[in-house]
């Protein structure tokens, strides 16, 4: 027969040896259950005689006490390891660098409208905004480009199939000027005005794109003059590349909605590009076939118009020299805009 010492030795042995908590109760059944090792020991005791059984007793029951307490450190010890195994698995690393949300950024070209917006706002003008699908009346025939003029070729579009309710033939805008018109016949004949938006022709290489924005201005009253044009421009490009190391020359030119006209060019007389003129906007007094589609008197009314590129206005300003680049999509362009 097992002495005590060895009982114990061997409980602890199967406790240890048992790796979960259902295991160690198996082990507890065999050691200390009904029918287990020490209760038919404990049963086997009447068979003993008096003496004996005091003694053997006495030692049985060192043994269960030793046994129950192996149990339950084992059982302890247990528990105590399955907390850690979940605290291990549900751990955070909490010296992980964090997920950040990457920025996005305002496109260049709206980054010039905002600007050119601004520093209109600041000397009076009103902006105004419309529709880019346009009747050829507003955007052509009210511009003094009636039907069949050559100077339409100028600016061929994209063409609507279906005219609009009242069976006016419809077009892409290919320039903000109808805009100024809507603004003019609402506003009557004194006003300051600019119309920024998206702008659509037939073109398509590295200095033109079939959908481009514009930005163009108009100030009508009884006294505009050229004099004025040339004012508020150069007072623009002055702001708007802010510099005045900058020159600005007005060449004859000729549009249909204008009389005189001129082509605008700018030359920066510092820095690296100093000492080339540059194109940059059209403008002309506005053409008096154009003040009467206002509905006004052209011989009381009278005021300048100009239009400008804002993809233009900004490779000029950040030296960019393909359009093509603004509307790739390609992120290593676009980033070093943001701010
Ligand atoms: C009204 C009357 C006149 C706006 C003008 C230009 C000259 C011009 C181009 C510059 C580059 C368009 O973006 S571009 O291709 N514009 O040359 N624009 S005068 O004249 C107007 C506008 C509205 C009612």
């Amino acid at each position: 027969m097992q002495s005590i010492d060895e009982l114990i030795a061997a409980a602890r042995r199967a406790f240890a040896a048992a790796a979960r908590p259902a295991d160690l109760e198996n082990e507890k059944a065999r050691f200390l259950g009904k029918a287990g090792i020490l209760t038919e020991r404990l049963k086997s005791l009447a068979r003993l005689e008096p003496q004996q059984r005091r003694e053997e007793g006495a030692r049985l029951n060192v043994a269960k006490e030793a046994i129950e307490r192996l149990l339950n450190e084992r059982r302890a010890q247990l528990a105590e390891d399955a907390v850690s195994a979940q605290l291990a698995q549900e751990a955070i690393d909490v010296t992980l660098p964090g997920r950040s949300r990457s920025r996005g950024g305002l496109h260049p070209v709206i980054r010039t409208w905002i600007r050119v917006e601004e520093i209109f706002r600041s000397i009076g003008f009103d902006v105004a905004d419309g529709p880019e699908i346009e009747t050829d009346w507003y955007n052509f025939t009210a511009l003094n480009s009636p039907e069949n003029h050559p100077a339409r070729s100028m600016q061929d579009t994209f063409y609507v199939d279906a005219p609009d309710a009242q069976g006016q033939p419809l077009v892409l805008r290919t320039h903000t000027s109808p805009m100024q018109v809507r603004y003019a016949r609402q506003h009557g004949p004194a006003l300051r005005v600019i119309a920024p938006g998206r702008t659509y022709r037939v073109d398509d290489d590295a200095t033109h794109s079939p959908m481009f924005h514009q930005v163009e201005g108009l100030w009508l009253d009884e006294d505009i003059s050229f004099a004025d044009l040339k004012g508020v421009y150069t007072d623009f490009v002055q702001r708007f590349f802010e510099s005045d190391d900058l020159r600005v020359r007005f060449r004859p030119s000729y549009f249909p909605f204008t009389e005189p006209s001129a082509e605008i060019d700018l030359m920066f007389t510092s820095g690296p590009r100093k000492g080339q003129w540059l194109e940059i906007s059209g403008a002309g007094q506005v053409h008096p076939a154009v003040i009467r589609n206002y509905g006004f008197d052209p011989e009381k009314t009278l005021g300048f118009a100009f239009g400008s590129g804002l993809e233009r206005l900004t490779m000029l300003r950040y030296g960019v020299d393909d359009l093509r680049n603004f509307f790739s999509g390609d992120l290593r362009f676009l980033r070093q805009f943001q701010e």
